[in-house]
């Protein structure tokens, strides 16, 4: 079934429904946030009773588009959360294939007794649990995703306009954070998308300001630190790799989410194709792996790295002391090149 047609399904299932709530996935990104933020006032504009849970905080940088405080964070209310999960009657869940991406919300969110949808842009979704899966893997974002469900709407027509500019600006803040300022992952239909936006009176100007103009000196400073002294790459392998220290985020005062896109300067070096980042936290290291295309960091991050994402971006989990990661991931490289030939 196409896109369009899975919409009609869920613009039907949404028929009759009055108590909605949104859920995204652990450690939300713009794409996570701006996608249920996005849903929530479209659904609230008509007439629903709708909310967002979310398992755990969004970085600082994306308040302002929950101005009111109105997203439930599971981790501070678990109470709200789990009421809102278990007393409405379609769950509608953004930016995430399978239950596990909500963490500590997985069992709440399976066992939950109302209908359930999945618009969702990663590989591989799991479809048992839920009445309708809308999954493209080709949606540069899920807001895109979620803007051309919305368009296929009887109810929408088809326009932009019908939507309102704060729905909008949430949607567009997903596509901008998720392509890296359309950087990444767009096709076509992401740059009529982007002109629909503009048409409609989304102001990219302030967007751009608000998603990547706003670090702190700190972070700049940790930025050219990290660059200078921790970053290695190896010529044969192509590959860059960084590790930040819980001792280096002491030093510089950052909180987590202000290492945010440190993943990707590396690949700004000519030589450079693959680049890894490591950020020690106190349960584990966290691996965002990245790719100018060639090698699949998906493939990589789900052989050796406990996790998954997409081609070009991803993921995952180690549980090994710090000092040893720069030595897995040369091996777990090396490994992989020679297995993927
Ligand atoms: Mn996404």
């Amino acid at each position: 079934m196409t896109v369009e047609e899975l919409a009609l399904g869920f613009e039907k299932l949404l028929d009759g429904k009055k108590k909605v709530t949104i859920i995204s996935h652990f450690n939300p990104d713009g794409d996570a946030v701006g996608s249920s933020v996005g849903l929530n006032w479209f659904l609230l504009e008509r007439g629903y009773s709708s909310c967002i849970v979310l398992p755990s905080a969004a970085p600082p940088f994306l308040d302002f588009l929950d101005p009111e405080h109105s997203i439930i964070y599971y981790t501070e209310d678990k109470k709200r959360a789990k009421d809102a999960v278990n007393g409405c009657d379609l769950i509608v869940c953004l930016d995430f294939n399978k239950p596990g991406r909500t963490e500590w919300m997985s069992d709440l969110l399976t066992s939950a007794k109302a209908d359930k949808v999945m618009i969702d842009h990663h590989p591989n979704a799991v479809r048992e649990g839920f009445n309708i899966v809308i999954s493209d893997e080709d949606a540069s974002s899920t807001c895109e995703l979620l803007f051309r469900v919305l368009m296929a709407f009887r109810h929408t027509g088809g326009r932009a306009s019908s939507l309102s500019i704060k729905s909008l600006s949430a949607i567009t803040a997903g596509i901008l954070t998720d392509t890296n300022n359309f950087n990444n992952s767009v096709t076509p239909y992401t740059f009529n998308v982007a002109a629909e936006m503009l048409k409609a009176g989304v102001d990219f100007d302030f967007l751009n300001n608000m998603l990547f103009k706003r670090f702190s000196e700190s972070r700049m400073r940790l930025m050219g630190h990290l660059l200078k002294e921790s970053m290695e790459l190896d010529t044969g392998t192509e590959a860059s790799c960084m590790v930040l220290t819980m001792e280096d985020k002491k030093n510089y005062g950052i909180q987590d989410g202000d290492s945010e896109g440190f993943v990707n300067l590396p690949l700004m070096i000519g030589n450079i194709e693959i680049s890894a980042f490591f950020n020690e936290t106190e349960d584990f290291i966290k691996v965002s792996l990245r790719s100018k295309g060639r090698i699949s960091v998906n493939a990589l991050a789900k052989a050796y790295f406990n996790g998954g994402g997409h081609e070009r971006a991803a993921g995952g989990r180690l549980y090994i002391p710090i000092a040893q990661v720069r030595d897995y991931f040369r091996q777990s490289l090396e490994q992989f090149l020679l297995n993927n030939r």
